[in-house]
């Protein structure tokens, strides 16, 4: 199957830093509620309309943040779990040199120059990280200062309820608002709730590990996470219980958001956070 997800391989090369931008730079699939006017996508997805998200604000969800590049172009997202740490996907992070990667807090309108930008000076990767569909897509961001915003708890091995089939979440980011689309300029969410573990592995097959992974979408498609989503949150309750990762495209039938399972890493990703 073709899946979506771009692995930022090159992103810190010099020749591949625009390039690799513009591949990251596409992510969360969530417009707001009703844009019927939405073109359709140009592959694949049976469901062409803007999938269901809606706006949201840094005001209300405070530890959402977004990196950015040497060039200024966002292509993740991250979540503020302590004062001077950012929790991401390590598919976000790996290779490049920690200096070019910029975290951008408090800011809704990535046209604006709200909120505070911090320099990344450390990444550590989860040691098992090898790609987003084998597992461990999970990393922490020290920054060059204490961030204002309040940090989101992660999930832990308590938190089993919140994995349960068919439990709310909110998922947000700046990604693209549909598959093939350009990013959002503004931060949105989108609810998709839990699936299954057997929905999951029937939608992914061996790819999809339950003790590594989380799957969210609704059977219909239409709410999901999607390109330059990667590394943002997945919330239930209050807690970090997803890490957008990766999937078949985004939004459709039958084929849901693959997530980081947070719970499952919460005891060495709780070390990083010092
Ligand atoms: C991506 O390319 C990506 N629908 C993120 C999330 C999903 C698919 C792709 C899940 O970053």
């Amino acid at each position: 199957m073709t899946h979506t997800l771009r692995r930022r391989t090159r992103w810190w090369s010099v020749s591949g830093a625009l390039t690799a931008a513009a591949l990251a730079s596409v992510a969360i699939t969530a417009p707001a509620g009703a844009d019927t006017t939405a073109s359709e996508p140009t592959s694949g997805a049976p469901t062409t309309k803007i999938v269901g998200g809606e706006p949201a604000s840094t005001t209300e969800y405070p530890w959402v943040v977004y990196l950015t590049d040497s060039g200024g172009n966002q292509f993740c997202g991250g979540t503020i779990a302590a004062k001077n740490k950012v929790v991401t996907a390590a598919h976000c992070v790996t290779g490049g040199a920690p200096r070019q990667i910029t975290v951008v807090a408090g800011r809704d309108d990535k046209t604006t120059d709200e909120g505070v930008e911090a320099e990344v000076r450390t990444v550590w990767v989860h040691p098992e990280y090898q790609s987003a569909s084998t597992g461990s897509d999970i990393a922490v961001l020290t920054v060059d200062r204490e961030l204002p915003q309040t940090p989101l708890p992660l999930a832990t091995q308590q938190d089993n309820a919140l994995y349960a089939p068919g439990a709310a979440t909110t998922v947000l980011g700046w990604g693209t608002t549909e598959e093939g689309g350009g990013p959002s300029r503004t931060l949105l969410q989108a609810h998709p709730p839990i699936t299954s573990d057997q929905d999951c592995s029937r939608a992914y097959g061996g790819q999809y590990n339950p003790d590594a992974m989380v799957c969210a979408g609704l059977p219909e498609g239409g709410e999901d996470s999607c390109q330059g989503d990667s590394g943002g949150p997945l919330v239930a309750d209050g807690r970090l219980i997803g890490i957008v990762s990766w999937g078949n495209g985004c939004a459709r039938p039958g084929t849901p958001g693959v997530y980081t399972r947070v719970s499952t890493y919460q005891q060495e990703v709780q070390a990083q956070l010092g």
